[in-house]
């Protein structure tokens, strides 16, 4: 009788832990992350693209982007002007990199390019869109 009833209490504390340990789970994957809560998005650029050249992002977030050159020469991805800041990113042929943007409280498209000289006009250019 007795030995029946702590059979049941052990497994019934197994369930406890077990269910516990699973909402812990669950809180961590919630808050973790590498981006701060904000979203991330994977970029490649080459001769002469960036894939995408159109991307999206909610205003007042932030937005990391990961940059990939898969190109046999240097590309940088360039904002003029993001809420008063240059944002400005270098990556050699072969390298990554990322930045990560603060996306500014109003909406509209701001247009992002590549500096090095004939590589804009030849497509290396693309659209932040802040909804
Ligand atoms: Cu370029």
């Amino acid at each position: 009788m007795f030995k029946r009833l702590g059979l049941f209490v052990s497994i019934a504390m197994v369930s406890i832990v077990v269910l516990a340990a699973c909402g812990g789970d669950d809180d961590g994957n919630g808050n973790g992350g590498d981006n701060g809560g904000g979203d991330s998005i994977d970029m490649e650029m080459g001769e002469m693209y960036f894939d995408p050249d159109s991307i999206s992002a909610d205003a007042g977030s932030s937005l990391t982007i990961n940059f990939e050159n898969a190109g046999n020469q240097l590309h940088d991805f360039t904002i003029d002007d993001l809420d008063g800041e240059r944002i400005h990113v270098e990556v050699a042929s072969g390298e990554e990199d990322s930045v990560t943007l603060s996306i500014p409280d109003d909406t509209g498209d701001i247009e992002f390019y590549c500096t090095i000289p004939g590589h804009r006009e030849a497509g290396m250019e693309g659209v932040l869109t802040v909804n």
